[in-house]
């Protein structure tokens, strides 16, 4: 990708790229002690960091309306937090506490809001495609005008069940927008290495599935290419491709010695691409903010953290009886 020139957008407003300001950074810092806490023994289990994507979730929010739902795979921790989801719920799942969203039983890979329309949450690459479609399905069938996003990755997109997927959506119309964060990357295999056509928003042409390619460190960008693709969902016209182009950070999970890469590739990402710096530039040049103004949220935000953690740290570990508790749904 190449280097971003950030230019002040007058049609945005401050208070608009404030929230998207803050709920990335609420993203970075929280996965950043996520990885203090799993390299201090605290979070055991598989933990895969979203740092570098949080413009994804976050521009991706911002053209949701209430009710639509989200589902995605194991690197989910972002997801959860733009949706709304409590931090203090989050990091104690994340530590197998009582207080977790699954009661400390779940982990990273395994958490659920019905209140927040989040559906997980999967551990199986490109399991929650199909289900993400059954949601759409529910919906549909209910005429409700709610939309699903369906979030996976590149190394997904080459996957058997997407285009199952990819088929009945597209016969059924069904309002759901497929979401490839494609971070260039699945575990250690470049995109390069194990895909025949990078293209991955034209994948649904075969199936008559509309896409376009997004650059995912522009929250603005991204949050626009949502519009678009929900507008298309709610009109009844069927699913929409999304291909966001992004980069993550960290290595695939916490126990990655991520030796396909080279340092200098990450270096110059984060330091050419961030997408929290470009909107840090964005409300600056627009003189929408202050130094002391972003400090101010960088302190709120590390307060939110902060005490997540502690939150995590003082919630009991579940009993042992808690084991055969929240296996079945009770009937209704
Ligand atoms: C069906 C299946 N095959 C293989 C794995 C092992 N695995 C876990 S993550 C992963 C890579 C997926 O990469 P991508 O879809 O690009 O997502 P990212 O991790 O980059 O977010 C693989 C192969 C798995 N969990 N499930
Ligand atoms: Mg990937």
């Amino acid at each position: 990708m190449a280097t971003r020139k950030t230019t002040a957008r007058p049609n945005v407003s401050a208070e608009e790229l404030l929230s998207y300001y803050r709920d990335m950074l609420l993203i970075r810092r929280f996965e950043e002690k996520a990885g203090q806490l799993y390299g201090m023994g605290l979070i055991g289990g598989f933990c895969h960091l979203y740092i570098g994507q949080e413009a994804v979730v976050v521009g991706l929010e911002a053209a949701c309306e209430e009710g639509d739902k989200r589902i995605t795979s194991y690197r989910d921790h972002g997801h959860m937090l733009a949706c709304g989801m409590d931090p203090n719920g989050v990091m104690a799942e994340l530590t197998g506490r009582i207080g977790g969203y699954s009661k400390g039983k779940g982990g990273s890979m395994h958490m659920f809001s019905r209140e927040k329309h989040f559906y997980g949450g999967h551990g199986i690459v490109g399991a929650q495609v199909p289900l993400g479609a059954g949601l759409a399905f529910a919906d549909k069938y209910k005429d409700n005008g709610r939309v699903t996003f369906t979030y996976f990755g590149d190394g997904a997109a080459n996957q058997g069940q997407v285009y199952e997927t990819f088929n009945m959506a597209a016969l059924w119309s069904l309002p759901v927008v497929f979401v490839i964060e494609n971070n260039q990357y699945a575990m250690g295999t470049a995109q390069k290495r194990s895909t025949s056509t990078p293209e991955l928003y034209t994948r649904g042409t075969a199936f008559g599935i509309p896409g376009e390619i997004v650059d995912g460190m522009d929250v603005l960008a991204v949050k626009a290419a949502g519009e678009t693709a929900v507008k298309h969902c709610r009109a009844g016209k069927g699913p929409y491709i999304l291909e966001i182009k992004t980069y993550r950070y960290r290595g695939h999970s916490m126990s990655d010695p991520a030796k396909y890469r080279t340092r200098e590739e990450v270096q110059k990402m984060r330091e050419e691409r961030d997408p929290i710096d470009h909107v840090r530039e964005l409300l600056l040049q627009g003189k929408h903010a202050s130094e002391e103004d972003l400090k101010g949220i960088d302190k709120e935000i590390k307060k939110i953290v902060n005490d997540s953690a502690d939150f995590a740290r003082e919630s009991p570990e579940p009993d042992l009886d808690e084991l055969w508790t929240d296996i079945y749904a009770e009937a209704q």
